[in-house]
């Protein structure tokens, strides 16, 4: 029998998927450059690409679009967003955006300056770029063994308070505006923090006057793992670990496309009165008016009912079972991937599943493109090529963790699909000595995972 919850929701509207030939695939991905996100959506046929922005919204959400007020300024949608995110999350202001990097781009630039410190848990590939792009050099202090794929713990995303001490006795806290703590750790492999990390940080940073803010991003899914592996939480419910979490930081940013439960959206949230003050002076630069930068009224709508879904204990539950099911079955086939499983994604590690290619001969890329050309189902590069270059010196970085991501976007595949996803990288798994690795041919300067190109070694 079955030990997995059924899904907590019944299918209404239906969108057919590219059925494809191993012919067909293998000539799609030659023309994609062996960059996965260069396929188009219809040349696949299970797209793991990415949570981002690819959730099926409910009914309930697409009735809000039909009450959209597209005025210019105040929309009522605008006063029903900010309500739910005082509500649900607790901040005081919140500034919409387009999506997460928008508040990113709001959040460095009012408040680094050129030589500041920003320290984080594990760096994200949008945010790291936005410190930079200001000035700031960020600085990784998530715990050691966060860059360790096989080492299970229950709170892998944690800060380790020595590393963050120790930035401070070096640099001093007047050049580390804030800290950007990520709930949960994406590049980790989806890995939670734990409340008491989150009151730790808390207090040391409030003892130096460095401000917190959150990488809100997937907090619900956090939310989910503190109810589960932090004993004093067990019966309290999600909507109320969310609070308290958020209580733990000064302003966090948003991307709406992965927990909000929507397709395009994001925010910042502040509390300090000068800060929202001058955020609301940038948005209007980059993004629209403060009451709605950057997204339509019936946007927020949406947003603001994705949130107050997002918090229901059975889609959550739904959610986090639906990566160990596929991890499971991974498992059990002998693949090599991120332990513990996290809560967006199943991660395969490169290195191991390819121990025979060096890093510079780029295996979770190359794995990526196998696994498409495999079984149609779509997966994304987070290792050497997400890292990028070092700033200063030009060299690749090198990141312990050489992975693919194999995401699961939020109420859209089934259990049978996942069977068929498990199936391929099994398959795969059976003729791994047979890989070979691939050559950059085209190298964009800036988030070059986005659009470089490869061709297969020789
Ligand atoms: O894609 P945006 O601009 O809405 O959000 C940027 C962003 C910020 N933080 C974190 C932890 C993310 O995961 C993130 C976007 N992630 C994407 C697109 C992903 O595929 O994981």
């Amino acid at each position: 029998m079955k030990n997995y919850p059924a899904e907590p929701y019944k299918i209404k509207v239906v969108e057919p998927i590219a059925m494809t030939t191993r012919e067909q695939r293998e000539a799609y991905m030659k023309k994609a450059g062996y960059n996965t996100f260069l396929l188009n959506s219809e040349e696949v046929y299970i797209d793991l690409l990415t949570d981002s922005g690819t959730t099926a919204m409910s009914d309930k959400q697409w009735a809000g679009l039909m009450i959209g007020d597209e005025a210019y300024a105040g929309s009522r949608n605008f006063a029903h967003l900010q309500e739910v995110v005082r509500e649900y999350y607790g901040f005081k202001y919140v500034v919409p955006t387009h999506q997460g990097r928008g508040a990113e781009n709001l959040l460095s630039t009012i408040m680094i300056k050129p030589g500041d410190y920003v320290p984080g848990n594990m760096y994200f590939t949008t945010t790291r770029a936005h410190q930079e792009r200001n000035g700031a050099t960020f600085t990784d202090i998530i715990i050691d063994e966060a860059h360790d794929s096989q080492i299970d713990l229950p709170f892998k995303g944690n800060i380790d308070l020595n590393k963050l001490q120790k930035l401070i006795d070096e640099v001093g806290a007047d050049r580390i505006p804030y800290i950007c703590l990520a709930v949960t750790v994406n590049l980790a492999g989806g890995q939670p923090v734990s409340m008491k990390n989150m009151r730790e940080v808390k207090e040391l940073c409030s003892k130096h006057g460095i401000k917190v803010m959150f990488d809100a991003t997937r907090c619900v899914e956090n939310a989910y793992f503190i109810k589960e592996r932090e004993p004093e939480y067990k019966d309290a419910t999600i909507r109320e670990i969310l609070k308290e979490m958020m209580s733990y930081a000064d302003g966090c940013t948003m991307s709406g496309k992965k927990d909000c439960l929507v397709n395009i959206g994001g925010f910042l949230c502040i509390n300090d009165d000068d800060l929202y003050q001058q955020a609301s002076e940038l948005v209007v630069l980059y993004e629209g008016m403060p009451s709605y930068g950057g997204l339509a009224g019936r946007d927020m709508e949406a947003m603001a009912i994705g949130i107050t879904e997002s918090v229901d204990f059975h889609y959550i539950q739904h959610r986090i079972a639906q990566c160990r099911y596929l991890a499971e079955k991974l498992e059990a086939a002998g693949v090599p991937i991120v332990k513990p499983v996290g809560g967006h994604a199943v991660f395969l590690d490169a290195r191991a599943f390819l121990p025979h290619l060096d890093q510079e001969e780029f295996p979770a890329q190359v794995l990526a493109a196998e696994l498409y050309i495999e079984s149609g189902v779509r997966s994304m590069e987070r290792g050497i090529i997400s890292a990028g270059r070092d700033k200063v010196t030009g060299q690749n970085h090198k990141p312990k963790l050489e992975l693919v991501r194999l995401t699961i976007p939020r109420r859209v595949y089934t259990y049978a699909h996942l069977d068929h996803v498990a199936e391929g990288v099994i398959n795969l798994f059976k003729r791994r000595e047979q890989i070979k690795g691939l050559n950059m041919v085209y190298e964009p300067k800036l988030l070059r995972f986005f659009t470089s190109r490869f061709e297969p070694k020789a």
